[in-house]
Order: C-alpha cells, then structure tokens, then sequence
C-alpha cells in the first residue's frame, strides 16, 4: 500500500492515483477549475498547487501521482495565497459581466472567487480582449473574453467526440480556443451536440440561451396556448439543478413546476417516442421485406443527423425517414391537437425542454415547418435553461406537489422514457418489432446487450426466418469509428441506433452540469428504474398511440403519417 499524509492525518492506498483523487476521496477540499472527471487532467490552472515534503515546490495536485511517503499540505498560508493569487490573474483577464451570464449561479469560477474573498484588484490586462462573441449558432453561444483557458471544451468536442471543432491556439495572454480559420461556429462542421457548453466551468461557452424569449412568452401570453414538452432524459436530471442527487426522479414536480410557470398545456415527448417506434419498427420490417436500404440507422439526435448531412452524406439513404420524437409530438400539436381544440397553429406557442442543445437548431429546420411555414417547435430550452426559469420565478421547486402530464398526448410507456438511454431506442423498438413480427412477446424485456456504456453494442436476435443483426453506438468519436469499419465492410447489420452524447440523452449538452464522475450511470439508472414502474413497457401497447393511429393516422407508414410525422434530409 501507499502511506501517505494529507494536513498531517495518516492515510493509505492500495491503488494509483493523483494527489487530487486521494483528496477528494478522503473529503479534503483542493480547489480545481481545468479538471473535471470525466476528461484528462491537464494541470493548466494551478489552482490545486498544494505543498509536499518534497523541495520547496508546490505542485499540481491533479496531475501528480501519490507516492509512498509524500507528506501533502493542502491548507498551510502558502497554499491559499497561490490561490487567491491565481484567482486574481484569471479575473484580471476575464471579462466579469456576471450579472447577465449564462453561467451565473453555476459558474466555477464565481464560487471560487467568492469562496477564497478574492478582490478584483489587479490592472485588467487589455490584450485578452478578444472581443469576439459568436452568436451565429442557433445552439451555442462563445464569449470568449469569459475563457479561462482550462482546455475542457477542446478536449470535449476532440477526445471525446472526436469532432476537432476548436483547438487552442496562441500562447500567454492571447491564448484562446478557435475555429479553423477563427469561423463562426455556424460555418465549421460543429454538430451542435453541446459537450463544450457542458464542460466550460465558465460562461465561455453557453447554449444559445431562450430563457428571456420563453418569459415573455408565458408573461405576455396574448391570447395564445403555451404548450410544453419535456423530453425523456429530462425527468432523471432536471432534480440536480435543485440540490438533488443525479438519477433522481422528479418528472411529476417538473410538471408541476411547468404548470407554475404559466403553461396552459404539459405533453410529454415519450408520448411520440412510443410512436416513433411504432413508425420506425414498422419502417424497419418493410425495409428488411422489401429490399430497402440496409442497415437502417435512427434518426431522433439531431446531432447525429447533422453529423450525417455534414460529413458523411453517402449515408443518407440509411436514415430512417421518421422525425424525431421533438418533432412529432410538435407536428401533431400544431397540425391536429391545435384543429381538434378550435385553435390556429398560429395560436399554439410550443416550448420543448430537451437535454440538447442540437434541438434548438432542429427546431429550425425548413422541413420541420407547418404548411403555412411556422416552425412547428417554437422554442427548445434545454434542461439547464429550464432550471434557470424555475429558479428566476421562485418557484419552490423541491416542495412542490407531483402534477401529471396532459392527456393523450402525454401518455407513454417504459419503453419511451428509455430512450434516453444509450440503446434505448432499440431495445424499445426490439420489443415492439420481435412482438409484432414473430407474434410473441421477446423472452426477456430488459435486453441487456444493448445496454451499457461500451462504445459500440453489438446483437444479434432470432427473428423468424433471419437473424436480425443491431448495433448501438453513442458517443460521436465512437460512431465516426463505427462509419469507418461500416464503409469498410467490417461490420453488418440491419438496424443501427446512433447518439451522439456519451450516455444518450442523459450526457446531452444541455443537462444540468456535474462535477461528480459517476452522474451518468446514476442519471441512466433513473431512467430504466422508471421503465420498471411502468405498468406498460412496449410501444405498441401505449392506448393512447393506438388511439391515435384509429382516430387519425389510421397505421403505421400511412399517408397522414408519412406527411406529419416523417420527413427528409439536405443532400
Ligand atoms: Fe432525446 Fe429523443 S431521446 S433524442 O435522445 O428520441 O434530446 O431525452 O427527447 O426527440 O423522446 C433528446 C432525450 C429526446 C427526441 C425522445
Ligand atoms: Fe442531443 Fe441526445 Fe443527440 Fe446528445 S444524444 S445530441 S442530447 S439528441
């Protein structure tokens, strides 16, 4: 074992680790502002200087290895003064417009600052004014003159979505993480998948936020319907924006919560995700039948169906046509809900809380616009945002009293809220398909191969008279790697679901940030925990898509369907 001490108490490791994970395990605070748990440790801020037995110099506690001996002081005067110190530089280059930050209230540095009572004292050094804010995505917003140059966006969007979208560039102070060719991020081949937003500590990056259009929605309704939508990995996350634990259920309080705000109307995207696999389930037997084209790949991430239009267009055909669950549920509210109620389109405001920031860029797309061209989503917040306006209006969120969703449209089953996992999607449409096709339920309803995070699932399940052939794979770095051995002819499938957040949707770019290493395995067993306390766990069994199906879309792939709830992509 290793002996070590930290502030003169004993203590011992069985295993390798940094001085800061030895700290953190043992529940000693080292300020940190570059690291986070799920990325490498880079050492760039210096925030966690601590002292050792060894020399006379501090060293980074997240990038130095426990050794047997080492006497570690996190907390001696010299400590603190290096931190205030470096605080005090970061600030002198930051541009401290907190007041209107998106970050205010969750920005690392703003509880660093205030918990070490650091003045703003030093001359602001003028050169870092970059003076560059890139609004040109509809998903994300850089100020760059927030940066504080930790290097957690550039190893989201490189080492973990393999994306390579911004690099760092430029030593000392004019050091900044840009484009190629400094492009606003609309031109570069960003999918909006939102992993720097997640990961900046900061403001430095922020979903391109709709929280002020959203209050003047609901506060200025103008005889017009605000209905929202809250989709599946909502419901697991939206808790840890109130103290609560990741993983934590609290769909019926985020109802409620929504009602508060002013909502006239709360539909539950699951609604149309259960109808999603009644679509595409369907799609898929029919391609499989008829000779379409193989594999079919899903199509509810809108980051993944950028990815798809922007960088791997040949593989357009294997998109399945259906939309995503976002852009059903908003389809049938404004071209059938809206007429069924006596209301025009134009009347219906449509708010979608997603856990992605790539949503509010789908919400624009021209195809997803009514006959007379209105967007059929109007607004998407992401769960941040909505967090945001709970806690604007003073709404009690953590004593509020669970409300349910509005029916029908907000009737789901387990099958639906489990797209908000990493093989959701497919286990769902499994359960559907396996049953409709071979007219027996499938052996087990908790598939186990397609869950879990390995990067690229693969199974393979009796279908009759094939082998049905399926592949799950999340995490966009993962699914480039995917395409290669798919182009490659190195893998075959029939069916392939595709997300671009490590996770799914529970690692989305808008979920409420985390610092904790463990957030996305609790956040995905929230989700399969609510599917288990579904009375109903299949699609095909959700009464209120059957009902629709009989009062509208008559099947499956029908014509209304085709027009509603399918569409196409941009070549
Ligand atoms: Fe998702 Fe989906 S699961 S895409 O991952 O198909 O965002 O949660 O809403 O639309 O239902 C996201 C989540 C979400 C859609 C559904
Ligand atoms: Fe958005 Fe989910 Fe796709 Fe991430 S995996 S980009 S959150 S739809």
């Amino acid at each position: 074992a290793i002996k070590f001490t930290i502030n003169n108490k004993k203590y011992e490791s069985t295993t390798a680790k940094t001085i800061l994970e030895a700290c953190r395990e043992n529940d000693i605070y080292v300020p940190t502002l570059c690291y986070h748990p799920m990325l490498e440790p880079v050492g760039k801020c210096r925030l966690c200087l601590v002292e050792t037995n060894y020399g006379g110099k501090m060293v980074p506690a997240c990038v130095t290895d426990l050794s047997n001996g080492i006497e570690i002081t996190t907390n001696s005067p010299r400590v603190v003064n290096s931190v205030k110190s470096n605080l005090g530089l970061i600030l002198a280059t930051h541009n401290q417009e907190c007041t209107s930050c998106e970050a205010n209230g969750r920005c690392e540095l703003q509880d660093l600052v205030y918990r070490y009572g650091v003045e703003d004292k030093f001359p602001k050094i003028f050169e870092k004014s970059h003076n560059m804010v890139d609004s040109s995505s509809p998903s994300l917003i850089r100020d760059m003159d927030k940066c504080v140059l930790c290097n957690r966006c550039v190893q989201a969007c490189s080492l973990l979505q393999g994306m390579d979208i911004l690099s760092m560039t430029g030593r000392g102070v004019h050091a900044i993480p840009k484009t190629a060719f400094d492009s606003p991020i609309k031109e570069t081949e960003c999918i909006n998948c939102g992993a720097c937003s997640f990961y900046c500590p900061v403001g430095a990056i922020a979903e391109h936020s709709a929280v002020r259009r959203t209050l003047d929605v609901l506060e200025n309704k103008n005889g017009k319907i605000v209905v929202f939508q809250t989709a599946p990995a909502t419901r697991v996350a939206i808790s840890e924006e109130f103290g609560m634990e990741p993983g934590d259920i609290s769909t019926g309080k985020m109802v409620a919560a929504i009602r508060e705000l002013g909502a006239d109307m709360v539909f539950d995207t699951n609604f149309t995700a259960d109808l999603t696999i009644m679509e595409e389930g369907s799609e898929l037997l029919d391609r499989v039948a008829n000779g379409g084209t193989l594999p079919m790949f899903t199509s509810c991430c809108p980051g993944w169906i950028n990815m798809v239009e922007k960088l791997y267009p040949e593989f357009i055909p294997n998109l399945s046509s259906c939309r995503s669950p976002q852009g059903m549920l908003s389809s049938i509210i404004k071209n059938h809900w809206a007429e069924k109620m006596g209301v025009k389109p134009e009347d219906v405001i449509v708010v979608s809380v997603m856990p992605c920031t790539a949503k509010k860029d789908e919400a624009r797309r021209e195809e997803l616009k009514t006959d007379s061209g209105i967007p059929e989503t109007d607004i998407v917040l992401t769960t941040r945002e909505l967090g945001r306006l709970i806690k604007l209006k003073k709404v009690p969120f953590l004593s509020l009293k669970d409300s349910k969703y509005n029916n029908p449209l907000g009737e789901s089953t387990g099958a639906a809220v489990i797209f908000g996992n990493t093989g959701g999607v497919m286990e769902a449409a499994l359960r559907t398909a396996y049953e409709i096709a071979l007219k027996k339920p499938m052996p087990t309803l908790n598939y186990t191969p397609v869950r879990g995070f390995e990067g690229i699932k693969e199974a393979t399940i009796p279908f009759g008279e094939i082998d049905l052939k399926v592949a799950v794979v999340h995490q966009a770095s993962n699914i480039r790697n995917y395409l290669k051995k798919l182009k490659n002819g190195e893998v075959e499938h029939h069916f392939v679901e595709f997300m671009i957040c490590k996770g799914g949707c529970i690692g989305g770019g808008g979920e409420p940030k985390s610092l904790k290493s463990d957030y996305l395995e609790r956040r995905m067993k929230g989700i399969y925990d609510i599917d288990e306390r579904k009375t109903t766990r299949k699609s095909h069994e959700n009464q209120a898509v059957q009902q629709i199906y009989e009062q509208f879309f008559e099947k499956p792939l029908s014509h209304k369907s085709h027009k509603l709830l399918h569409t196409h992509y941009k070549d």
